[in-house]
């Protein structure tokens, strides 16, 4: 395809020609003699000829097919030369806005008299790529500082949080991946075992083993490294930690060597990509096939928390993982006894403007809870799910929503941090409550009303 540019400056005509080529047939057309010469002799095909004279644009042989980009000429007459090129028959008009003029031709007027014309502004078309690029190279700088304080290392810990979710295990054959190093060297462990279903078949399609560790352990390492969560986390067991890459909001009280928390991004393993990308390390398919059922599981597939290097990220690792595994890891989702607090969760709970408040009294096991505020956040017309459960004398309070027009993480912070623990993110956030302290505040609430108080916290919470 054809491409003439009209352009006033050499810089701005080098530019458009190197961007250009091979893709287009590059051709210049500059109003002055001298200029059209130097840039002859660069190597750079070009044509003199008044700008504003429609036979200019028939020598250079211009068509409705031919891409015609003009920079904007400031003060001299951009008009004239639209109606030019518009006389010798060429459609595909764009104005360059370039940013070192002091007054511009292209304006309202134009724009209202010229409507076909599409407007393309340098700084604009530079500053996505070169964002990138400057945040890779920053990355990559922060990557490579990490890895030569890990490499001397005997022992590496990658740390998870307890009952590994697939972020966690993610990022952490990921993080061996950046560390350059095997599961002998760099051991993946949590205090306690994966416990949900769909994360136990992950482990084991996979083949990803999560060793468990006690706390007394961490001294028998050389480096120590979180992954997806913060050393705050593990209370006073650990204070000081090598490295911390997360996607949770930044916590107080630890200190870290390195750290890269990013609380914008939907989950670790989006950190990571940008990592392993920075420093051009090949990523495994089964590495791959993790990081994307992360990212895909942490965001609700898009639908919660998500922003543009979640997406980029994805984008990225998609060829490289095996899909049909991902699908096989989905489908243990669903279990009998999940389903029994399904029905639980059915006859215990109640959805008011579009708010799904449930109790399931006592829970056998903790991922129960949060496994239902996903499940019921999938109803039509629900936009917040409040699930609640009893654990070893422990109230625990999942929340999830959609949309953003609250966060569930200032929720349970209102709601239940002078009596318990409670954090989270906008779109997910849990609450840990003593069963005694939250008696103490709401009374000696029977099961039945239980959810009827969950319900007025929330709803006085999304009233103001
Ligand atoms: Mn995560």
């Amino acid at each position: 395809m054809k491409c003439l540019a009209v352009c006033q400056d050499e810089a701005v005509a080098k530019t458009l020609h190197h961007a250009l080529v091979p893709t287009f047939e590059f051709t210049c057309l500059v109003e002055r003699q001298p200029l059209a010469r130097r840039l002859q002799d660069s190597g750079l095909p070009c044509l003199a000829g008044d700008p504003r004279r429609a036979d200019s644009y028939v020598k250079a042989d211009v068509t409705s097919q031919t891409c015609v980009i003009i920079e904007d000429p400031g003060k001299r007459g951009l008009r004239r030369i639209l109606m030019a090129v518009q006389d010798a028959g060429a459609a595909l008009l764009y104005v360059l806005k370039t940013p070192n003029l002091l007054q511009r031709s292209w304006n309202d007027e134009l724009r209202l008299e010229f409507p076909e014309v599409t407007e393309l502004d340098l700084a604009e078309l530079l500053s996505g790529p070169l964002l990138t690029q400057l945040s890779r190279s920053t990355t990559r700088a922060k990557v490579q500082q990490y890895q030569r304080y890990f490499a001397d290392a005997d022992r590496v810990l990658i740390l998870l949080h307890n009952n590994p979710d697939p972020d966690a295990m993610a990022s952490g054959l990921a993080l061996r991946t950046v560390l350059r190093r095997t599961k002998t060297t760099a051991i993946i462990g949590a205090l306690e075992d994966v416990t949900r279903p769909e994360n136990l078949r992950m482990e084991k399609l996979l083949d990803i083993h999560v060793e468990r560790i006690t706390p007394d352990a961490f001294n028998d390492f050389d480096r120590i490294a979180t992954v997806d969560v913060q050393p705050h986390y593990f209370g006073n067991a650990l204070p000081k930690v090598d490295l911390v890459i997360d996607h949770h909001p930044e916590q107080p009280g630890y200190t870290a060597i390195y750290k890269d928390i990013r609380a914008d991004f939907g989950s670790t393993s989006t950190i990571l990509t940008e990592h392993l990308r920075a420093v051009d390390l090949s990523i495994s398919e089964r590495t791959a096939t993790a990081m994307l059922y992360a990212i895909k599981s942490d965001t609700l597939f898009f639908a919660r928390h998500t922003n543009r290097s979640d997406l980029d990220a994805f984008t990225y690792l998609y060829p490289l993982a095996d899909a049909a595994m991902i699908r096989k890891m989905e489908g243990a989702k669903i279990t009998l006894e999940r389903m029994e607090y399904v029905h639980r969760a059915m006859k215990h709970g109640a959805l008011h403007n579009q708010v799904f408040t449930a109790f399931l009294g006592s829970s056998s096991r903790e991922d129960f809870i949060p496994y239902l505020a996903d499940f019921f956040l999938q109803l039509e017309d629900v936009k917040w799910t409040v699930v609640a459960g009893v654990v070893d004398d422990t109230l625990i309070v999942s929340v999830r929503n959609l949309g953003y027009t609250r966060n569930a993480g200032e929720f349970v912070r209102q709601s239940f941090a002078a009596i318990g623990s409670a954090g989270g993110h906008r779109s997910m956030a849990k609450a840990l409550v003593p069963l005694e302290s939250f008696r103490e505040k709401f009374g000696n609430l029977d099961d039945a009303q239980v959810p009827q108080a969950l319900h007025q916290l929330i709803n006085a919470f999304l009233k103001d």
